[in-house]
């Protein structure tokens, strides 16, 4: 095999590893710069980007305001992680791990700030009693398929995406491993939606918002160009739940906020009201 490595005895950062986001990987934690973060008016203040785990949560918040629930009103501020935002010492101190998204809830008596996306998603389905099943066994159900996620996606988007569309050389020994794990997990999401409308079975719930910006892109060909290269027209029952997630217009909605590459017009970098909304034109998003 070519590009044969010998590790050495202990591990030192070589920060000329090359690569897309090179620049900001460090082997250490913690803030980089002093930044405050900004704080607008309503309740629930968002620091995101328009990436798919940036996605669930916008997607959650225009469902639950669509679905009435005014308490959802939101700010969402922009965090350019590419620029290292993430390491600012106001970022830091809501998420210790600086990845997008972070949220704080300033709502109550004392502000409370929650990290993980999927963390986000259980913690606003409470709040708001909504898109999570109170019920057995349907609550096992979307708990199983939201972790599910958490679980896998790291094997799409660190792993796979990583080696196909990021490293600095295409290599084929990671990119077979983890073109392989992708589409044996698209198979057991094919599956499951083979018999079930949603991914937790006839409700939708945070589940499918957890699932549907990874998997539900990627038969799209939104995810690093790679629609072809994995055969995605094989996973019929996943693209019918994927146009069936995007036909909504909250999800529509979520998927422009953050958003920093597409046409101008599907943009909308920050969000503060839902009259930011207006000057954006949807279908052209559905084009892209
Ligand atoms: N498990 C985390 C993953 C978050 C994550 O990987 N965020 C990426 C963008 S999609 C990020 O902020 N990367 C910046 C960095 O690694 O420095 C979640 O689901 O919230």
């Amino acid at each position: 095999m070519s590009n044969e490595y010998t590790p050495p005895k202990v591990w030192t950062w070589d920060k000329a590893s090359g690569g897309q986001f090179a620049n900001i990987n460090r082997p250490v934690s913690g803030p980089t710069h002093d930044r405050e973060l900004p704080v607008g008016k309503h309740p629930l203040q968002l620091y995101s980007l328009g990436t798919p785990n940036g996605v669930k949560v916008t997607v959650m918040l225009e469902e639950l305001l669509a679905a009435g629930h005014s308490g959802a009103e939101y700010d969402a501020w922009l965090v350019n992680i590419g620029q290292g935002e993430q390491f600012g010492s106001g970022f830091v101190e809501i998420n210790p791990n600086s990845k997008i998204p972070a949220m704080v809830d300033r709502s109550g008596a004392e502000p409370i700030r929650i990290f993980e996306s999927g963390a986000i998603l259980m913690y606003l389905a409470e709040k708001f009693g909504a898109f999570l099943p109170t019920a057995q066994p349907a609550r096992a159900e979307t708990l199983s398929w939201l972790f599910w996620q958490m679980g896998s996606a790291p094997f799409l988007g660190g792993g796979f995406g990583h080696f196909y569309a990021y490293a600095p050389e295409k290599l084929e020994y990671p990119i077979n491993r983890y073109a392989m794990e992708v589409k044996r997990q698209l198979d057991v999401l094919d599956k499951r939606l083979a018999d079930n409308e949603f991914v937790a079975g006839s409700e939708y719930t945070i589940a499918d918002m957890a699932i549907w910006p990874w998997y539900g892109g990627l038969v799209r060909g939104w995810q690093y160009e790679a629609g072809e290269f994995l055969s995605v027209h094989e996973y019929k029952n996943v693209i019918r739940w994927s146009d069936q997630l995007y036909a909504r217009e909250p999800v529509k909605r979520g998927r422009m906020v953050n958003r920093t590459s597409g046409k101008p017009e599907t943009q909308l970098r920050e969000r503060h009201d839902a009259s930011d909304f207006k000057t954006k034109t949807q279908d052209k998003v559905a084009a892209e």
